[in-house]
């Protein structure tokens, strides 16, 4: 069977690289060094029913190696693989308390925020899960080891983010800032090929993505939000669905390309204090970028922007309202208390 000769992801990269004469080609090293660690996890997820078996005990698969929890393999592939890049100072990560240092000497003016392995409940029932990233150029001078200060930057100043969903195929999908572009892994070359440019969210769709058994936790506008959805719609005849498969990176990835809005709101009555579930530097800033540069918005459940939020904390959590700009425009009005 002959192949289509599509654009891979390294093309797509390079070619970008060439519209800003001013780059150095490290930001398209370190994406390309993410996308094999990408590649590697995706082999893994791939086998992790098969590892299970073949390694019976849970101890040691056929070859004799350590079978290791895959978030934790998903972890070391991407912590291992970027500490030598020569593109990072710092790294955090979901799986890690403190700041992850990059091997001495080859620091770099990049950081990397990520979640190696998003939607856990989900990885031992064989349904989609993600690895979600997020780039900033370092504050501190270029030369020796990243800070903290390096990795706590409002998702605004974000110089890349996106993630890698593991389904019925895997994906990549991207931003730079020019756009949202989504690339499809063929499993028999180890390419990722361009499949979905230029990706827009629908501003107005007729799903919601939330785990409503939550529903007695939350703040009264957001209730009477979910309220709303369940009744009739004028045009349609119709109420707004329900999708939530409880991985954020696979709700959203849904949403991004079938239109839909994802709530995680804050599950605390008290409104002063940023709550929820998700993570601000490594799930919701770098999915809100995405969001916004396919003509979507991301904000709090109070309102407020989710990418000019300036993180405390390398594990802060923050809640999320993210979808297409008419729909998150709806729950706003219901915020805003104008519904
Ligand atoms: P995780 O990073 O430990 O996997 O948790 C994050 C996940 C998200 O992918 C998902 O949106 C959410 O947790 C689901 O939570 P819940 O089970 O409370 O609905
Ligand atoms: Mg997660």
């Amino acid at each position: 069977m002959s192949r289509p000769l599509g654009i891979t992801v390294s093309r797509h990269i390079m070619d970008n690289q060439r519209l800003h004469p001013e780059a150095t080609g490290d930001l398209s090293g370190l994406l390309n060094e993410l996308i094999v660690a990408a590649k590697t996890i995706s082999a893994e997820v791939n086998m992790a029913g098969l590892a299970d078996i073949l390694g019976m005990s849970g101890k040691t698969n056929i070859q004799g190696e350590h079978v290791q929890k895959l978030d934790e393999f998903a972890n070391n592939t991407i912590k291992r693989r970027m500490a030598r890049s020569g593109y990072l100072c710092a790294m955090t990560s979901e799986e890690e308390a403190d700041i992850i240092p990059v091997a001495e000497g080859y620091e770099g003016k990049y950081t990397l925020a990520f979640d190696p392995l998003d939607g856990s409940s989900n990885i031992d029932v064989n349904v989609s899960i993600g690895t979600i990233f997020s780039i900033h150029h370092r504050l501190s001078p270029d030369g020796g080891p990243g800070e903290e200060a390096d990795l706590l930057q409002p998702g605004a100043s974000q110089v890349a983010a996106g993630y890698i969903i593991y389904g019925s195929s895997t994906m990549l999908v991207f931003t730079t800032g020019d756009g949202v572009h989504g690339f499809t892994l063929d499993p028999s070359v180890g390419e990722f090929y361009l499949s979905h440019p230029d990706i827009r969210i629908p501003a107005k769709s007729k799903y919601y993505s939330v785990n409503e058994g939550n529903t007695n936790y939350w703040q009264e506008p957001v209730r009477r939000y979910l309220d709303y959805l369940k009744e009739e719609d004028k045009a349609t005849g119709r109420p707004y669905s329900a999708r939530y498969i409880g991985s954020m990176v696979a709700d959203f990835h849904r949403n991004l390309i079938a239109g839909g809005i994802f709530l995680y709101p804050r599950d605390s009555k008290d409104s002063t204090k940023p709550y929820g579930k998700l993570r601000l530097l490594y799930e919701a800033a770098p999915l809100a970028f995405v969001a916004e540069q396919a003509g979507g918005r991301a904000v709090t459940d109070d309102g407020r922007s989710i990418l000019a939020i300036k993180p405390d904390d390398l594990h802060q959590r923050v809640p999320v309202v993210i979808g297409g700009s008419g729909d998150v425009e709806n729950f706003l009005n219901f915020i805003n208390g104008d519904n």
